[in-house]
């Protein structure tokens, strides 16, 4: 039980299916307390009913594209933690027809400054807004994706966003790390979620990773979540700004046996 004792903050669960149930679930098991943002009124309902089946009761509202949401949501919970040790970000939108096509034809101003104020800036936003909360060993960690480093089809903006996050990540650890605050990214493949599903032709992403991943298949949002309970525990202490890939070993493989036969 690597997190006894530690109360985590998970923002961008929205359903079963998202990488922050899987994480949630194992800072349980890992023995954490855990509280809970949800978008608005309308995710209310799944987020409430996963919280409550792991036996967790604490729920606030926060839009993280609103500082006064934001703001409004670290007084709420200061009513119940006045100091806690971590924050787990798990946010991502891009409008939806900045996700098919080519980049070129689509990339626009406005889908550009939305997918990186809801994509990258919120991170820094709950770090500044949370900061004179945070225990000292606390750890924020964010989720990212490889089309950060290379392109893939349909993802378009969000990778640019990815890569202003994982940038993100390094300056964030850079600036908290005088005070004994850890930040990481998690690099997951590619799950079936809802965010997911925004990207065009997402099923074939998946198996092409199962094809080319060392381990030949996709990752779960279980193994996710173990990763992610490590890095917001006191074992990972001595690592910070770094972006911790989960994804089957996907990224280090440019090419699989199959894949060669098959020229
Ligand atoms: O393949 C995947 N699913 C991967 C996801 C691979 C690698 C990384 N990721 C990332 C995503 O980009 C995202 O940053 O993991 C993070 C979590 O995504 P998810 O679990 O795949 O998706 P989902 O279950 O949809 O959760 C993302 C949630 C939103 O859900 P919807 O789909 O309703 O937009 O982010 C939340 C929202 O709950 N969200 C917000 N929360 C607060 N304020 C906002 C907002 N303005 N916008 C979106």
């Amino acid at each position: 039980m690597f997190l006894k004792g530690k109360k985590i903050l998970i923002a961008g669960l929205a359903n079963k299916y998202s990488i922050a149930a899987g994480i949630a679930q194992a800072m349980t098991e890992q023995g954490a307390e855990l509280a809970f943002t949800y978008q608005n009124e309308r995710l209310r309902t799944n987020v409430e009913k996963i919280a409550n089946e792991l036996g967790h009761r604490i729920l606030i509202e926060c839009d993280v594209s609103s500082d006064e949401s934001i703001k409004r949501a670290f007084d709420v919970l200061a009513q119940t933690w006045l100091k806690f040790d971590g924050i787990v970000h798990s946010i991502g939108f891009a409008p939806a027809n900045e996700l098919e096509g080519n980049f070129i034809d689509v990339a626009t101003r406005e889908g550009f400054k939305i997918a990186h104020d809801i994509s990258s800036f919120s991170f820094t936003a709950l770090a500044q807004a949370s900061k004179s909360m945070l225990n000292e060993n606390a750890a924020l960690l964010t989720l990212t994706y490889h089309a950060a480093m290379q392109t893939v089809p349909n993802y378009n903006v969000m990778g640019l966003a990815k890569a202003s996050l994982e940038a993100n990540t390094r300056f964030l650890a850079a600036a908290l790390g005088p005070e004994n605050i850890r930040v990481n990214a998690i690099s997951a493949g590619p799950i079936k979620t809802l965010a997911a599903s925004g990207v065009k032709n997402f099923r074939k992403m998946l198996s092409h990773h199962s094809n080319r991943a060392p381990l030949r298949r996709t990752v779960t949002t279980e193994e996710v979540g173990n990763v992610a309970a490590f890095l917001c525990s006191d074992l990972a202490s001595g690592i910070t700004g770094e972006i911790t890939y989960v994804d089957a070993g996907f990224n280090t493989a440019a090419m699989s046996l199959e894949e060669f036969k098959e020229l």
